[in-house]
């Protein structure tokens, strides 16, 4: 394993978006599966099925990755593959997947950064109230401790969650991802118990080899009112304090900000902060845009996220492109935490491809976006954020969740028909930018 201090030049997918396969060698359902079938879930009621089929292409992902320059490749396992009753015996034929692909990576010079959880919980533990239900710590510690046991000879870096507050609020609050469940106190329950689960899973994983670098990612994204009401300011204030607070705080500092102690207090024992505080080799940030909020009673948590202003410039998915806010989101984390080294886990945008004549990606509007986000990290690096990597989302193509194949993250096309890679403009942008900055250390 190697052990350069090198800048991590990277990219970055996850299991239910890209791999398919989903009952090949003992897989079983996960929540993703059971919801992108639920119909009226997904739009075109696309499913993860067969995805970018890189279950089988991995080696050809692979290449790109290598062609690219990269040195890191992020992405996830899916639980249902290695443990595919969620608790209990686990799956040979499931490791053996991702025993091959780090494998291929390694032999490419490619260091894996393994997520254990993005998302996609086994059914069988949702059927059993999954994150609401506090036993989850335990679960998710065995198959923390499992996974780690099989690879950790070869895996240095350890993800523990993806963006939980995308998972509590998308998954328990809006109900537009898995497992849809809209309910306050399941919200709140599920806060809690990520918290618990992913302190839980890096003290027992400290105990697997201490050699491990563990970390976990969040998606920061500062709030702001989208109106000039008192109520707004009020609620942009508390989208602030679950969206980034309610994860940074247990994890670094051993609580929760003020305004939500409230909230969680059913669900907390004495002991739990002490739990989630854990001391981390690396914290994980995913950024994409900020979030303008207005006060809305009729929703669950008094609040909605609403477009940006009409003069901000903005992506197809109507996100807000402001490198700036990036630079200032780093900063802001740095002064405000006990912050250990960051790895930008995601970062990237979905635009409106045209596929020319020849078959080639002009997307000049990627290219723009990737350029100006990735000096806006290095402006903040040269202002003392101790930034180790940074991993663009996505390498290719995939399924986005609720809204299937429509939005393109990647770099790399993916025509879901014939399955067929075309490395887009921005691919070779990135190579070149990549060999350029190769000696960042
Ligand atoms: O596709 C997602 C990813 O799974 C998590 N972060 C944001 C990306 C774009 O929406």
């Amino acid at each position: 394993m190697s052990n350069s201090s090198l800048f991590i030049w990277g990219a970055a997918t996850a299991s239910y978006q890209i791999e398919g396969a989903v009952t090949e060698a003992g897989r079983t359902q996960s929540i993703w599966d059971t919801f992108s079938h639920t119909p009226g879930k997904i739009e075109r009621a696309e499913t993860g099925d067969i995805a970018c089929d890189h279950y089988h292409r991995y080696k050809e992902d692979v290449q790109l990755l290598r062609n690219l320059g990269a040195n890191g490749y992020r992405f996830s396992i899916s639980w249902s593959r290695v443990i595919p009753s969620g608790r209990g015996k686990l799956s040979q034929q499931g490791f053996d997947f991702y025993e091959r692909l780090i494998d291929e990576l390694l032999q490419n010079e490619i260091q894996p950064f393994v997520t254990l959880f993005h998302w996609d919980l086994p059914q069988p533990l949702q059927d059993i109230g999954g994150f609401t239900n506090r036993d989850i710590a335990g679960w998710f510690t065995d198959y923390a401790v499992i996974t780690a046991n099989k690879l950790a000879d070869r895996v240095r870096y350890w993800i523990m969650l993806n963006e939980p507050s995308v998972f509590a609020w998308a998954g328990h609050a809006e109900g537009f991802h898995a497992p849809g469940v809209k309910d306050l106190k399941a919200f709140w329950a599920t806060t809690h118990h990520l918290n618990l689960a992913q302190g839980a899973a890096i003290r027992a994983l400290r105990n697997v080899d201490s050699h491990l670098l563990l970390g976990t990612t969040l998606n920061l994204q500062r709030s702001l009112p989208a109106d000039d009401s008192e109520e707004s300011a009020e609620m942009s204030a508390r989208h602030d304090d679950f969206w980034n607070g309610s994860f940074l705080g247990p994890l670094l500092s051993g609580s929760y900000p003020e305004r939500i102690e409230q909230e969680i207090a059913p669900f907390l024992k004495p002991e739990d902060l002490d739990l989630t505080k854990q001391a981390i080799d690396f914290l994980g940030i995913n950024h994409y845009q900020r979030s303008y909020i207005e006060a809305d009673s009729s929703r669950i948590l008094g609040l909605r996220n609403v477009s940006p202003p009409k003069n901000v410039r903005r992506t197809s998915f109507d996100w807000e492109i402001n490198p700036n806010e990036f630079r200032d989101t780093l900063l802001w984390v740095h002064s405000n935490y006990q912050c250990p080294p960051i790895y930008i886990t995601e970062n990237g945008a979905y635009f409106e491809d045209q596929v020319e004549d020849d078959g080639q990606i002009h997307d000049k509007a990627r290219i723009d976006f990737l350029d100006s986000y990735v000096h806006a990290m290095l402006e903040a690096r040269s202002k003392g954020v101790d930034i180790r990597g940074y991993f663009v989302w996505s390498l290719i193509d995939n399924f986005e969740w609720a809204a299937g194949y429509r939005p393109r993250f990647g770099i790399v096309r993916v025509d879901f028909d014939s399955l067929k890679r075309t490395p887009k403009d921005s691919y070779h942008w990135y190579r070149e930018f990549i060999e350029k900055n190769r000696h960042l250390s």
